[in-house]
């Protein structure tokens, strides 16, 4: 037999059965959202569920300094927004909720709505 250590994802998938493989795989993977800021958050509102890896990549179209950064009070999470650039945040394991983002005056707002599973 040749060697099966070449496929630890195999060996991995043999052992804990397909269905438990393709679990792992969806929790490896990142999903990757964009939100254009011009004006506002488009989109204003992103539902993602328990557990599922989320890049928010801003990208700001808007030159008001008004929206230069921005802020997710719950998270800790504050990041400048260069114009006509991606802006990418990546959000930490959150539990069911709601987590607000908003620019650094709070004038325009957003939310991450989190699902239960
Ligand atoms: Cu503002």
């Amino acid at each position: 037999m040749k060697k099966v250590t070449n496929f630890p994802w195999l060996a991995g998938a043999l052992a804990m059965g397909l269905a438990g493989a393709a679990e792992l795989a969806y929790a490896d993977e990142v999903r990757e959202i964009e939100i254009v800021v011009d004006g506002a958050y488009r989109p204003d509102r992103v539902s993602v569920r328990v557990g599922e890896r989320v890049r928010l990549r801003f990208l700001r179209r808007d030159p008001s300094p008004c929206v230069a950064d921005v802020v997710f009070p719950e998270l800790g999470i504050r990041r400048i927004l260069e114009l006509n650039r991606a802006t990418v945040v990546e959000l930490p394991a959150l539990s069911p909720g709601e987590y607000a983002f908003r620019c650094g005056m709070g004038m325009i707002r957003g939310a991450i709505v989190v699902l239960p599973r």
